[in-house]
């Protein structure tokens, strides 16, 4: 996928999904879908810490050969910030509004950098979908894979906001 239909995929979603999730009360964004399972305020909170970590990779990966990051907690991340509790509009925005810069971010780095090889990662343990770390990557990959991360788990919150069933798929993964 070329870089600009990626840029304007990703802003259409953020967009998308930012005037569905408005629409949600506070009681229904907090809603759990099963026990132990993340509530669509939950989902949003586990896209802005994905954002934060990711914002650190995408500018840090630019500066250095080597695409290799800390992960993060992504569970205790979600309970320890008390998700929960926080301002539901308030938590829209600021996710909108984290990728609205990271996709002004993104746009700003040179294509030529974007499918630079990258030998060294550790993309087998942040990625969303893996690379062996035998097998080079790229900056770009790790933008797409962002996307599609975030874009998995806003389809795992419309199930939650339209059926009201419990989500098909696992409701983590450890990555991204
Ligand atoms: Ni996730």
């Amino acid at each position: 996928m070329s870089g600009n239909s990626l840029l304007t995929r990703w802003q259409h979603s953020v967009a998308q999904a930012a005037t569905d999730l408005r629409q949600l009360s506070d009681a229904q964004a907090r809603r759990r879908p099963a026990p132990g399972k993340w509530s669509v305020k939950e989902i949003v909170g586990h896209l802005i810490d994905s954002a934060a970590n990711n914002h650190r990779r995408f500018v840090e990966g630019q500066f250095q050969d080597a695409l290799i990051f800390p992960g993060y907690a992504q569970d205790a991340w979600v309970s320890g910030q008390r998700y929960q509790e926080a301002a539901w509009p308030s938590l829209v925005a600021l996710w909108a509004g984290y990728n609205d810069h990271l996709v002004h971010v993104v746009r700003a780095i040179p294509p030529a950098l974007l499918r630079q090889p990258r030998p060294a990662h550790n993309l087998d343990e942040l990625a969303w979908q893996p690379v062996p770390r035998t097998e080079p990557t790229t900056l770009g990959y790790l933008i797409e894979d962002y996307v599609a991360h975030l874009e998995h788990h806003l389809a795992q919150a419309r199930r939650i906001m339209t059926a009201g069933s419990p989500p098909r798929a696992p409701s983590h993964e450890e990555r991204q």
